[in-house]
């Protein structure tokens, strides 16, 4: 229905994206490193209150490690007592009579204590197998064994599987050389700051640091990339704490270089090793959020000089979706179309645990766009390019305010079964599809409403809260931030997660395989945007 034509031949000259290239690799952060030892032993023990029934507890000495032998204790648990992304080595000791093998261990990481003893057999899981962190190693004469890929986790599990009968051993030690490219955090809380906050707080930080290396990745344990959405929560939530401007900056302009030139069209995602090179798939409310990350950037660091740089870019993404998506009544129709020369295109806004419907988000998150847009115009002094889009943006709201507010109950409908969500609701508000009393309403009912699709994951979560403070219910946003990441304190994270489901602790939207879900996740790192942006609800 739509037919997606190309602007020219070329959107972006290839001179000018090698440019991009260039200042992203001028930004590449340096990698800090510290070095970790595990600080003890523990058991992992089934728990039906723990998180996904498991919890691991302390247990034996951890100096038997380093003097006894470990062929007879055969297999331990050890915890680095806190989340942990980088290089692990280990090197055995000879303890006698003589090494005369090469030993065989299997080795296990984990970020949760349930990460090391859910099966993994059957795989089942709908994305690479190879994500999991589970090894054999080998070990020869000299002892040392340097596992070959990064290892994201807090627990390691280890077990001799081949061992000879003439020696034996002990370890000399377990090192695990953390990186990250944050430094400190700039964030102060006020004394008053209720300990479940300061906690959350200090939790999104280390998530934060742990998604922070070469670029803003997603997981450090899966998928290792940047990701767009993601990165506009990290922006905000790097803006509150270690205001490493850099690295936002480069990821933004490798996110351009790497734009597909012909249309102009950002890619969702993009990984960087061995050079940075981009998955060929377009998320629309992600590029949309590229618009939102250099407006949080710009404001952030006054940097004109980038943001002039990228305002090609933040624009094109608004007028190819107004241009092939949004139909003459106003209402963007279509939330499964391709567009041109892209792999896939979705309208995401979440991994929900039932199919979203996303019409009302996507009519809220365009206007949305295009005022932060405009905003961008007007400190850069280019509102005449974009002279249309007030008026643009009034229309799109007034069509998605006729088309998914339902006045007489008071709630946000999408699609044509009127579906409820939370996401839909929140970016009706966002959008400001609905005024601010109408908002307070529609949050209400939706909380309570029958056959609701509550949010996947802390993604959706985000722009719940950021709704409820857009209307005012302050007191409401704290209790759900409290509730749902303090409900992951309470289930001992050392890191925010990528789904939490507070009902169903085993939610994946990777075929259902819990294994595949990464446990330091970027887009859950936003309490400490809240919790620094609002001290007088957060912080008293
Ligand atoms: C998953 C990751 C990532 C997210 C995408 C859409 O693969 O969790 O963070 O941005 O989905």
């Amino acid at each position: 229905m739509f037919c997606f034509c190309k602007a020219s031949a070329q959107y972006y000259p290839a001179s000018m994206q090698q440019q991009w290239m260039q200042k992203a690799e001028e930004c590449k952060p340096m990698i800090k490193k510290s070095v970790h030892h595990p600080v003890q032993e523990v058991f992992i023990v089934e728990d039906s209150n723990a998180f996904q029934g498991y919890k691991a507890v302390k247990n034996g000495n951890l100096d038997d490690l380093y003097s006894k032998s470990f062929k007879e204790k055969k297999s331990i648990v050890v915890d680095f007592g806190e989340h942990l992304v980088g290089r692990v080595t280990f090197k055995i000791k000879d303890i006698g009579p003589m090494q005369d093998a090469i030993l065989r261990f299997k080795v296990m990481f984990g970020e949760v204590p349930s990460d090391l003893v859910l099966p993994i057999e059957p795989f089942t899981g709908s994305l690479s197998r190879g994500w999991l962190q589970d090894f054999i190693c080998d070990v020869g004469y000299d002892g040392t064994f340097t596992f070959g890929r990064r290892i994201t986790a807090r627990y390691m599990k280890i077990e001799v599987i081949g061992s000879s009968i003439y020696s034996d051993f002990c370890f000399d030690h377990i090192t695990f050389e953390a990186t990250t490219s944050a430094g400190e955090s700039k964030a102060q809380l006020a004394s008053t700051t209720p300990a479940i906050f300061k906690d959350i707080a200090r939790i999104s930080e280390n998530t934060l640091k742990n998604c922070m290396q070469g670029v803003f990745e997603d997981g450090p344990k899966r998928d290792q990339r940047l990701w767009m959405g993601d990165l506009y929560l990290q922006s905000l939530a790097n803006t509150a704490s270690f205001q490493e401007y850099n690295l936002t900056k480069r990821c933004l302009y490798l996110l351009a270089g790497l734009a597909n030139a012909q249309n102009g069209l950002l890619n969702s995602n993009l990984v960087e090793y061995p050079e940075p090179h981009a998955q060929n798939t377009f998320f629309v409310d992600y590029a949309l959020s590229y618009v939102f990350t250099l407006s949080d950037y710009l404001n952030a660091t006054g940097d004109k000089e980038t943001a002039n740089d990228l305002w090609v870019v933040a624009k094109r993404q608004i007028e190819a979706i107004l241009s092939e998506a949004v139909d003459k009544n106003y209402l963007y129709s279509n939330t499964s179309y391709q567009f041109g020369g892209m792999l896939a295109s979705i309208v995401f806004f979440d991994w929900a645990p039932v199919p979203l419907d996303t019409h009302a988000a996507i009519q809220g998150c365009l206007p949305y766009a295009m005022d932060r847009c405009y905003d961008i115009a007007r400190k850069l002094g280019k509102t005449e390019e974009v002279k249309t889009y007030p008026s643009t943006a009034k229309r799109l709201r007034s069509a998605g305010r006729k088309a998914y507010w339902d006045s007489h109950n008071k709630l946000v409908v999408s699609g044509k079964d009127k579906q409820l969500s939370y996401t839909c609701t929140s970016w009706a508000i966002i959008g400001g599809l609905i005024d601010a009393q109408e908002s307070r309403q529609a949050i209400r009912n939706i909380m309570t409403a029958k056959h609701v699709i509550t949010p996947g994951t802390p993604y959706a979560n985000h722009f719940f809260v950021e709704a409820m403070l857009q209307c005012g219910m302050d007191a409401e946003a704290r209790k759900y931030v409290e509730d749902y990441w303090g409900g992951m304190v309470r289930l001992g994270a050392d890191t925010f997660w990528e789904y939490y489901v507070p009902d169903n602790h085993m939610f994946s939207s990777y075929n259902g395989y819990t294994l595949l879900n990464s446990y330091c996740h970027a887009w859950s790192c936003t309490p400490i945007y809240f919790i620094v942006n609002y001290p007088k609800i957060f912080q008293e």
